[in-house]
């Protein structure tokens, strides 16, 4: 291990070793996937430990190859931790991530328990990796995944052109509603298969029954709510994007509306974005500075059928974006469409990339001393 310091996030002593790193929640979606993309991605780890609820305790699970035995969360379970990313309901992050950090490590967390406190850095590495050093709490929130699909081609726009206005529609993938999410989809397109449903009105509804997760049937539909209802009619999900995108951005007063919508897609969210910015835009130079950010794919050649969709970026790990458009009312916005995989660079890709980056610090420490 490499002593962190959790809250200061200098790294300690014991230099040279590698970091140890836990993944609590190792059982859930998201940490199937994060176990995943720790196995792809190059092994800078030394011990990796696998954390979850005592139910879960003793399964083994595959990462790197091996086989891993899941341990109970404990106090315990946090010793000798550099970095645990998590990924619990709000109210386990709520209690264990500070336990965590006071045992030293340093929390990347994914949950939405911490991304607006003051003191917990909202990180997103394409865009504002130098936030990660600054952790009072020894905690960094992973941001939402609608936020997280868009917000690594919005920076790079940003940087060039100075951004001062999101309109944002969402078509959000049933997976964001986790396992419950994907079998209710599954179910009800099982239902409708084959049938004429669709033609009137209430037909589909009375068809699947139980709507589970969602306030409407998902199959041949699209249903304008996600989240959970708050102040003035907005979703917890809309929320989320304009304040998680002020503070990743660095941008107090952006003005940002969001529509959220749920469609029957099992994984990957897409945005359609209005983008104002300080500066008259083109798409020449929209799509050389998309072509070039780190973590975007351009894919835009209309005529060719070329633009992102859902289906053909599921489980990759950039930001697509197609359908790149000047404003035809306001030389200072752009359209664009955005795809991103949301358990990936929506969840389990960004923790992991931010895990790194504090890896790389702790490392860079500790050869210093
Ligand atoms: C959703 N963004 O899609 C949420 C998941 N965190 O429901």
């Amino acid at each position: 291990m490499i002593r962190s310091g959790g809250a200061g996030g200098a790294a300690g002593s014991a230099g040279g070793d590698k970091p140890t790193l836990a993944v609590v929640g190792a059982t859930g979606a998201v940490g199937t996937v994060m176990l995943s993309i720790l196995s792809e991605r190059a092994d800078i780890w030394g011990e990796i430990r696998l954390i979850a609820s005592p139910r879960s305790a003793g399964r083994k699970l595959t990462v790197r190859g091996e086989q891993v035995e899941v341990v109970a969360l404990s106090e315990e379970a946090f010793e000798g931790v550099d970095v645990a990313m998590f990924d619990v309901p709000d109210e386990v992050s709520a209690q264990w991530a500070p336990i965590a950090a006071s045992k030293g490590a340093v929390v990347v967390d994914n949950s939405g328990a911490f991304r607006m406190d003051p003191d917990v850095p909202l990180v997103v590495p394409e865009v504002n990796a130098h936030a990660a050093r600054v952790r009072p709490r020894g905690i960094i929130a992973n941001p939402n995944c609608t936020t997280l699909s868009m917000i690594v081609a919005m920076g790079a726009l940003h940087a060039e052109f100075g951004l001062s206005e999101l309109i944002v529609s969402s078509y959000q993938a049933v997976s964001g509603a986790g396992k419950e999410g994907i079998d209710t989809l599954r179910e009800q397109l099982t239902l409708v298969a084959g049938t004429e449903l669709g033609t009137q009105p209430g037909d589909v509804r009375r068809a699947v029954g139980d709507t589970g997760p969602f306030p409407a049937p998902m199959a041949l539909n699209v249903v304008p709510f996600a989240g959970s209802l708050k102040e003035d009619g907005w979703s917890s999900e809309e929320l989320k994007v304009r304040n998680e995108s002020r503070k990743i951005l660095g941008l107090p007063e952006l003005r940002v509306a969001a529509t959220c919508v749920r469609v029957p897609v099992i994984t990957t969210h897409s945005l359609a974005v209005h983008a104002r910015f300080e500066n008259e835009v083109t798409v020449e130079a929209a799509h050389e500075i998309l072509a070039g950010a780190p973590g975007v794919v351009l894919c835009d050649d209309p005529a060719e059928g070329e633009f992102p969709t859902p289906a053909d970026a599921v489980g990759t790990d950039p930001t697509w974006v197609g359908r790149v458009r000047r404003s035809l009312d306001d030389p200072k916005a752009l359209e664009l469409f955005v795809c991103g995989d949301n358990l990936r660079k929506g969840a389990a890709l960004n923790t992991a990339q931010i895990a790194e980056v504090v890896a790389a610090e702790l490392a860079a420490g500790a050869a210093a001393r």
